[in-house]
């Protein structure tokens, strides 16, 4: 019995950590340009370290899936952001300015 709760607790563990909340992993970077007509937004990002992309701190560019979201940014915003791997591609699905 308590070998079952245990493996029960294990299962629901791995569900959270695959689909949860608690496996959005933000990363930092600071906006140095924005286009939000091509979805797209150039960081300078510290160290990348999420489960499908690790990368040290640079600068480059990210596509991202929510242009909306790079509407209300400006060059020098300090924001966090997800990124996934995307069709082999870094991908933005998450970002916001931190106040
Ligand atoms: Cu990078």
């Amino acid at each position: 019995m308590k070998k079952m709760l245990w493996a029960a607790a294990l299962l629901c563990a791995r569900l959270a950590a695959a689909q949860g909340p608690a496996e959005l992993q933000w990363s930092s970077g600071e906006v140095l340009s924005v286009e939000p007509t091509r979805g797209q937004v150039v960081l300078k990002h510290g160290p990348i370290n999420t489960r499908t992309v690790v990368m040290e701190a640079m600068t480059m560019p990210f596509k991202t899936l929510n242009a909306t979201a790079l509407k209300s940014l400006h060059p020098g915003d300090h924001v966090r952001f997800v990124v996934h791997l995307l069709e082999g591609e870094p991908v933005i699905t998450r970002i916001e300015a931190m106040k």
